[in-house]
């Protein structure tokens, strides 16, 4: 029967059937972090209107290299310098309010004008308070004295772990609620600084300092608090390109990372969806963006980990240090094997292989290919158990180096023999095309393959 407009139920149901509206762009760390999203993200974002943060917190450190300056990027999403974009945190994000403040006003120093018109904070993002920071700091000191074998994860003391683990227990604290009844919001702070001092009985909390600030951040942040979600779907409805850029990276995931030596969200592409309010229809390109070797700052496993000379020019060449807590990055070799996985989880489309210049002067290079048990066996897929990664053998093969200077080069074609051998053997391993190829800081180092 027609419905009350005279339209047949089947074709009204035919309208109803659209076609996804405009796809979103996912930029994704394929590795343990630091393998160059903040540059890639600034390379797309000239090309976005929106770009958003899904996950994460000020634990990242994303660098952007732009003619005249060089910005690192902790909470805010490394689009922000681009004026015409509009800069997106969203509801998996973790905010600290005064350390947000305090890395806007030293990006404005650096340049960084009008963000106010162009920034938007998901009004279900968690707040990370001060207490957050100071029991991330106590949490890793436990770790320190715990016999069982864990030691510590080397977080980066941002409050990251407990402010994902009040969410989860769902006594956090939201912008919503910070915008909200404020009476409300002041008492459910006390109630949770209450718990975590039952939890940390050494914790010091200025509880009144801590009110009296919330008030003057809750009027800061009335222009910038939004329904993000309702947002983004309006953006994509409108044709407009939507931009997303990954923190940490997908051997941090708390679900497919090393863990427990992993951060507190998923940095792989569910927390894509569940971070922005993306559903999966509407992902298109997904980048995982890959260093042509391997860094993990932090504790744990690390099965192609340098100790040798080598090691140490790929840290020197490649100033390989945390852009959050200055600490020295470990250095190691490809793992075709970790990039295996990661790839499972994340269904690359392409791949950005980035610093591929740092390798410019090695005469031999290795790639992980394979992981064997002490007894010869070989372990077909990532393993989930850190005591059985840290045991592992792995295999290599060896190809040769150019020993020529990259870092001029703009096509594909100029690149060394040797240098597309190498990247070729990495498409052939994960079975992935490489898109872009990164051969220094700058905005113009980077190579279009296709
Ligand atoms: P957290 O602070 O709870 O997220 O730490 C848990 C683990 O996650 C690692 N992690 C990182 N790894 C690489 N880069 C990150 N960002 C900074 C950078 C790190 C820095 O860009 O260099 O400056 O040290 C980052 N953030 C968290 C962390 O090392 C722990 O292993
Ligand atoms: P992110 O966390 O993934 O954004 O990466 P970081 O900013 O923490 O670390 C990457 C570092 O490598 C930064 O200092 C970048 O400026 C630098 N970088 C990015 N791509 C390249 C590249 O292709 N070559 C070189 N030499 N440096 C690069
Ligand atoms: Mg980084």
């Amino acid at each position: 029967m027609a419905d009350v407009n005279g339209v047949e139920p089947e074709l009204s149901r035919k309208r109803l059937r659209h076609e996804p509206y405009n796809k979103v762009t996912v930029v994704l760390g394929a590795q343990w972090g630091d393998e160059g999203k903040g540059k890639v993200v600034d390379m797309l974002a000239g090309s976005s209107d929106v770009v958003c943060r899904c996950q994460g917190g000020n634990n990242a450190g994303h660098t952007v290299v732009t003619g005249d300056a060089e910005y690192d990027f902790h909470i805010l999403p490394s689009g922000i310098i681009n004026t015409s974009a509009v800069s997106v945190i969203g509801n998996g994000v973790v905010v600290h309010l005064g350390q947000m403040f305090e890395e806007i006003e030293k990006n404005e120093a650096k340049g960084l004008k009008d963000w106010e018109k162009r920034l938007i904070i998901s009004d279900r993002s968690h707040i990370v308070f001060d207490f957050h920071q100071s029991v991330d700091g106590l949490q890793e000191q436990e770790r320190s004295m715990d016999n069982s074998g864990t030691k510590t994860l080397g977080t980066t003391k941002k409050g990251i772990g407990p402010c994902y683990s009040s969410k989860a227990g769902r006594h956090g604290l939201r912008m919503a609620d910070l915008l909200g009844d404020f009476s409300l919001f002041e008492q459910r702070l006390r109630n949770l600084v209450d718990s975590h001092k039952r939890m940390f009985p050494e914790l010091q909390v200025n509880v009144e300092e801590e009110v009296s600030k919330y008030k003057d951040y809750a009027e800061r942040m009335q222009p910038l608090v939004a329904n993000t979600l309702a947002y983004i779907h309006k953006c994509l409805k409108e044709n407009k390109k939507v931009l997303v850029e990954g923190a940490n990276a997908a051997m941090l995931d708390i679900d497919f990372g090393t863990y427990p030596y992993v951060t507190s969200s998923n940095c792989s592409i569910g927390g894509v969806c569940t971070g922005l309010g993306i559903a999966p229809q509407y992902i298109g390109e997904v980048y995982g963006v890959v260093k042509a070797y391997t860094t993990r700052v932090g504790v744990g496993p690390f099965p192609t980990e340098l100790h040798d000379d080598t090691g140490k020019l790929l840290q020197s060449r490649g100033g390989e240090y945390g852009v959050t807590t200055g600490r020295p990055r470990r250095c190691g070799w490809l793992d075709a094997m970790l990039l295996s996985h990661s790839n499972m989880v994340n269904g690359y489309t392409a791949i950005i292989l980035t610093k591929l210049d740092i390798l410019d002067e090695l005469e031999e290079i290795k790639i992980g290919v394979g992981y064997l048990r002490k007894n010869g066996e070989r372990i077909e897929h990532f393993p989930a158990n850190m005591g059985e990664l840290e045991d592992i053998t792995v295999e290599y093969i060896t190809m040769p180096g150019w020993m020529q200077d990259t870092a001029q080069c703009r096509t594909y074609e100029e690149l060394p023999q040797n240098a597309r051998s190498y990247v070729e053997k990495i498409e052939e391993l994960i079975s992935v095309p490489v898109k872009w190829i990164g051969v220094g800081k700058s905005r113009a180092s980077m190579i279009t393959v296709f």
